[in-house]
């Protein structure tokens, strides 16, 4: 296909609650989606997850804005034949900028696979009409506030709780949490690089509460480090902020970094590449499960579809629309026992709300062909 227009849109949606991570504190997504339109007049819809600020990874919208509208755009309406497979190639002149290249992606899959009738599961390769869920829980301001907020999520049927962790936020509130959940609700923890290889014997202590797994401890470029935790503690170590690329996942298993990954197509640069993580774990029975960056419908669809693949044996942190946003830019995410259930459409399977999209614009849609 021949693509005949890119918009960025950039708009701003509050979240329903604060989520604090150990990198700080977020109210607001301010986010970059990407609208393209083929020669055909085939739409397609992409969203941005790098954050506001580059705390998470390099990545931050305002880079990505740029990357996109001086580098990634001329190349796509400059190719006289786009495909989704081919963009890798096609961007290959772009060192990183992985979740700007991964927002292209997924506008540029959804336009080819709605001019071609196929869902994403479809083409990803679900095997699932419907996927496990859990969801991911901030810091919060005191341990009393947090047992509420884990008793909603509960009550609400996730099959998984995680609850994000840094120094000074950690072994008490885990265990308090165990216990308000019992022993039978899967429970694990997510540090956002906030520790360091002299924080070992305390990460130790979190053994007694039978994690399903502790997600990215250490710095991002320090596999070494996760090398040593894994063999100091019983809690399975899984790697996330660490693990860019397919070749990045192959290498840290081979080293006994992580035996579980967290797979966001964001991060690796998109979506096949995050099948191509996906399948390179399977072959070595890693399990995978579908990481999220507190994504709207649009991208929320996507990744459904995704976590619908095999190797995603775990519940990942898709968790339905309300636990983000009290108007979503699609029709909602519900979530039923615990489940949400795979678009079966055309493409994403959800229609963007472009009302929506204009209302809530931080300033006016930026035109390139
Ligand atoms: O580390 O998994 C993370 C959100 C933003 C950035 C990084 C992370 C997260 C989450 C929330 O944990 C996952 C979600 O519910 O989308
Ligand atoms: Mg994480």
């Amino acid at each position: 296909m021949r693509i005949a227009r890119l918009t960025l849109h950039r708009i701003a949606m509050p979240l329903v609650r604060p989520f604090e991570t150990s990198f700080g504190v977020q109210t607001v997504r301010d986010v970059v989606l990407v609208h393209v339109v083929t020669a055909d007049g085939v739409e397609g819809w992409g969203e941005c997850v790098a954050g506001a600020d580059p705390v998470y990874s390099s990545e931050y919208v305002s880079g990505c804005e740029h990357v996109i509208e001086r580098y990634l755009a001329p190349a796509l309406l400059s190719a006289a034949d786009v495909t989704a497979e081919g963009l890798h190639t096609l961007f290959a002149f772009v060192v990183g900028h992985r979740m700007a290249k991964a927002a292209v992606e997924a506008a540029i899959l959804d336009a080819q696979l709605r001019a071609s009738g196929l869902s994403f599961g479809a083409y990803l390769g679900a095997v699932r009409n419907e996927v496990d869920c859990g969801v991911s829980v901030g810091i919060a301001p005191s341990i009393a506030e947090l047992l509420d907020e884990v008793r909603g999520y509960a009550a609400e049927g996730y099959r998984r709780i995680k609850l994000k962790i840094k120094p000074g936020w950690d072994v008490e509130p885990v265990r308090a949490v165990r216990s308000l959940l019992g022993g039978a609700m899967l429970l694990q923890v997510d540090a956002n690089t906030a520790y360091t290889t002299d924080d070992i014997d305390l990460l130790r202590e979190l053994d007694e509460f039978d994690l399903l797994l502790i997600e990215q401890p250490f710095a991002e470029e320090d596999i070494a480090a996760h090398v040593e935790l894994a063999e100091a503690i019983d809690t399975p170590v899984c790697l996330d902020e660490s693990i860019t690329s397919a070749a990045v996942a192959i290498d840290a298993i081979a080293r006994d970094a992580t035996s579980i990954i967290n797979v966001k197509p964001g991060r690796v640069g998109g979506y096949l590449e995050a099948v191509r993580i996906h399948d390179a774990c399977r072959h070595r029975d890693v399990p995978v499960w579908c990481g999220g960056m507190l994504e709207t419908g649009i991208g929320r669809a996507a990744n459904v579809a995704l976590a619908a693949l095999p190797g995603f044996t775990l519940p990942g942190d898709t968790s339905a629309s309300r636990r983000y946003y009290a108007e979503d830019l699609t029709e909602p995410f519900e979530l039923v026992e615990g489940r949400l259930r795979v678009p079966t459409g055309p493409g994403t399977g959800v229609t963007v709300r472009e009302d929506l999209v204009a209302a809530w614009a931080t300033r006016p849609p930026l035109l390139l062909r």
